[in-house]
């Protein structure tokens, strides 16, 4: 808590904020006012604490880490940074006492949602846990007009609709216009006295927007520095005096353009011109800045290496490689190897997929038009380390007329690593395979985590409480301390307490169920969530053909003795993926049909609230019983809602793949719902032309729910509509949901024997929690410090 602070010095803060900020009595305040004024008060000490960040990190000369993404899905700000202040009770007192529901104030906000899905979440756990760890870091983004889109649906069916998370006044962000850069496009390459020089055909100017990420306890502050996209020059006059009206506002034009929207696609890669600007404008912007603020204390651009380290999230800025080496010579002077010298020991690369179709590629055609200098470095780095690395069938960076932009960041890099175990060891196996053999120490693993504030210390206070009650405070910043409730695991009493904490947050998920839905569900029954991004992969179809196997065998059968069931689902797809939406389309017409059948009654509901974000995750996993992770094996590199579950006391169902293996490991099989095949086993699998057919016939009860959607039962007004999806099950199951259906179906079975048994069930949960400590982000954020910053906390 800041020294001072008090109920009664925050209630005048609210309140001076609303006279002389929003300019509104309290008479008349709007829930929208009263939120900005508290997020003002809130907001003012934060400056504090970022203020003296900053200057001890000039004061002592910190080495920086500079996280480069073209995503940050960060949800809302104004509770997450209360709590790490330690003012969200006393706020809640205040806003409460002035007569305003605090609830519905926070809930108010928008969520920051500049981000698809894993990667971006990821990156804001790694801005918050640098901020508690107190590493000296800034991170690089958009500020996108745009987020993610809105989910609605319509007769089952995804509609997207834009975001608008910018219509009211960010709070959280301070323009700092004076931070400004230019960033070319297009135009030629000149010879100048023996040198090359670019010459842009177009230009826009990167203005800066500066949001404070506060850490645990109001310890550190970082930087998440925006950009925005301004026009150059502000109109061409002389044009639209020669009567060229259009022509005269296309600087305007290309400003307003970059920074409109994010691209809600994350795993088909699609080669678009505007995509390959908005990567190149925030790694150009960004690099300029590092090395203008490297500048101001130091001369020597040789020892760059032991003051940044630069970190990039998947390919997306691969292009600061090339673009560090332009500015390193072309602006600077500094020879070309030299340069490459610097570059390589201040980059880093994490991948986060191995889908071939996400990989990036750009053709050269398209990137030499936008980027014709960097085409020209690329081809000279890829000439470079042939040369120095000879080998006969090497993949290069260019080949068959396309920039690769994983070859590219990979050589470009002193390390590159992997986001889980399994993930590392198959980047090096099967993604770069050649060159990982060329640089044997490159590829390591970091496996990704989560930062326990938001995910359990803010979305589960009622498990915070009761932890905090068992181990005392502190475990927030120190996760591994949760083994500490290990012994307790034991006692009957705890574990009826994590009972009633998970039984309080599965009331309160009835009631938002019913209002999103009108869907009545009940808390006794086994909440079952899947949420994540829709993706064939991941295999929600497997969920869903499940979800109506079951919902038969409960027909067949009513008075057996069932566990009641909510299967919960969550998710978006990219508007462009046909397979996905027709899974969405199939998961809301089984609902409709499951849930209006009066044999079934409470023992199976199916809910699919629309438009799954961050915030709907906080309500989502503090309530779960079951997380479903059940991805083909050798696909999911990581996840992190895994993790996220785990942490909150619901065990896994899930496949040997990404972070479920460690995750298996930490909490002991005997807690953790296996089945399905291994990734080897998945390639063996597919080498018989037959596998599906094979499956199918050796399942009766996938054989009725094929039948079923064939026949047309849940599309009664369209019979047809899932002939589709039966034939590829049969025909085209690249993923293998036919294969591990029946392993999954076993699975399911397991997990209603183990939640029949109360203790047993409880045992399960909490340790869950108590061997979660492993996934915290901070974890993580030293495994990045120690093996590829070289940094060390300023705390
Ligand atoms: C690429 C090109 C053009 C437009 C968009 C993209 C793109 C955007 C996002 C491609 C991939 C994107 O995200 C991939 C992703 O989210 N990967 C997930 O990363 C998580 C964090 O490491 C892992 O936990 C997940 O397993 C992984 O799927």
């Amino acid at each position: 808590m800041p020294p001072g602070a008090t109920v009664d010095s925050l209630r005048a803060e609210v309140l001076r904020h609303l006279s002389f900020t929003i300019a509104k009595d309290p008479g008349h305040a709007s829930l929208h006012d009263w939120r900005m004024a508290l997020s003002y008060a809130i907001r003012d000490h934060i400056v504090t604490p970022w203020y003296a960040s900053t200057r001890r990190t000039w004061d002592e000369d910190r080495k920086r880490v500079y996280y480069l993404s073209m995503e940050y899905l960060i949800g809302r700000v104004l509770e997450d940074a209360a709590i790490n202040l330690g003012l969200r009770d006393m706020a809640r007192e205040v806003i409460e006492g002035l007569g305003v529901d605090f609830n519905a104030l926070v809930e108010d906000e928008p969520d920051a949602a500049l981000g698809n899905g894993g990667l971006g979440r990821l990156a804001a756990c790694f801005m918050e846990s640098m901020a508690t760890l107190g590493c000296p870091a800034y991170g690089y983004g958009l500020r996108y007009e745009h987020g993610l889109f809105r989910q609605r649906f319509e007769g089952g069916r995804q509609v997207e609709t834009p975001e608008d998370w910018l219509v009211t006044t960010n709070p959280w962000e301070f323009d700092r216009p004076e931070s400004a850069y230019t960033v070319g496009f297009k135009g030629h390459v000149e010879s100048r006295d023996g040198r090359d020089v670019w010459v842009p055909g177009e230009t826009v100017t990167a203005s800066a927007h500066d949001t404070p990420v506060v850490g645990w306890q109001g310890r550190w502050a970082n930087t998440l520095r925006l950009w925005s996209a301004k026009p150059t020059t502000l109109f061409d006059l002389e044009r639209f005096n020669r009567g060229d009206y259009a022509a005269a506002t296309e600087p305007e034009q290309l400003a307003r353009t970059i920074c409109r929207v994010l691209y809600p696609d994350d795993t088909t890669y699609a080669g678009k011109e505007l995509r390959l600007k908005q990567e190149f404008f925030l790694t150009s912007a960004a690099l300029q800045d590092i090395l203008r603020r490297y500048c101001y204390t130091h001369k020597d651009l040789g020892r760059l290496p032991e003051r940044v380290a630069i970190q990039m999230n998947d390919t997306h800025p691969a292009i600061a490689g090339p673009e560090l080496i332009r500015l390193l010579t072309d602006k600077h002077g500094v020879d070309f190897d030299a340069a490459m010298d610097v570059a390589r020991k201040v980059l880093g690369f994490t991948n986060h997929t191995l889908l071939p179709e996400a990989l990036e590629r750009w053709s050269t055609y398209l990137f030499g038009n936008v980027l014709p200098r960097h085409m020209q470095i690329i081809e000279r780095i890829d000439s470079w380390h042939r040369r120095t690395y000879p080998r006969p069938h090497f993949v290069g960076i260019v080949k068959h007329h396309e920039v690769r932009m994983g070859e590219l960041a990979f050589i470009m890099s002193h390390k590159v690593n992997g986001v889980s175990a399994l993930h590392s060891k198959l980047v090096k196996s099967s993604l770069f395979p050649e060159l990982s053999a060329l640089h044997p120490d490159r590829v390591v693993n970091q496996t990704n985590g989560v930062t326990p504030r938001r995910w359990l210390n803010l979305c589960n206070r009622p498990l915070a409480g009761l932890i905090t009650e068992t181990i005392g405070d502190g475990w927030q910043a120190d996760l591994d301390r949760l083994h500490e409730l290990e012994p307790h695991v034991e006692e009957a009493g705890f574990r009826d307490a994590f009972a009633a904490a998970k039984r309080a947050n599965k009331v309160a998920l009835t009631g938002w169920i019913k209002d999103r839905t009108g869907v009545v569900v009940s808390p006794d029954a086994l909440f079952d969530v899947q949420v994540k991004r829709i993706h064939e992969y991941k295999r929600q179809l497997m969920n869903v053909l499940q979800t109506i196997a079951h919902w038969h065998a409960i027909r067949q059968d009513p008075q057996a003795d069932w566990v009641p069931r909510v299967k919960i689902f969550g998710g978006k797809s990219a508007p462009g993926y046909f397979v996905a939406k027709e899974i969405i389309h199939l998961i809301n017409d089984t609902a409709r049909v499951i849930n209006a059948d009066p044999v079934v009654g409470d023992r199976l509901k199916v809910v699919y609230p629309a438009n799954y974000n961050v915030s709907m995750a906080e309500k989502l996993i503090p309530a779960a019983d079951l997380s479903e992770q059940i991805s083909t094996a050798g696909k999911e590199a990581s996840g992190t809602g895994n993790m996220k579950f785990m942490m909150n006391g619901a065990p896994t169902i899930g496949t040997l793949d990404g972070a479920n293996v460690e995750i298996r490991e930490q909490v002991g099989a005997e807690n953790f719902f296996l089945f399905g095949m291994t990734t080897e086993q998945v390639a063996e699998r597919r080498k018989d032309p037959d596998h599906a057919r094979h499956a199918i016939e050796a399942s009766q009860p996938l054989q009725d729910v094929l039948q079923m959607l064939a026949e047309g039962r849940f599309s009664p007004d369209h019979p047809d509509r899932y002939h589709g999806v039966v034939d590829r099950v049969w025909h085209h199951d690249y993923f293998l949901v036919a294969s591990d259906f029946a392993a999954y179906h076993a699975a399911q079975a397991e997990v209603d024997a183990a939640y029949r048994d109360p203790a047993r069930w409880w045992r399960m949960a909490a340790f869950n929690t108590a061997r979660s400590g492993f996934f915290s982000s901070d974890r993580t954020i030293r495994g990045y410090m120690q093996e590829i910053w070289s940094t060390e906390s300023a705390l």
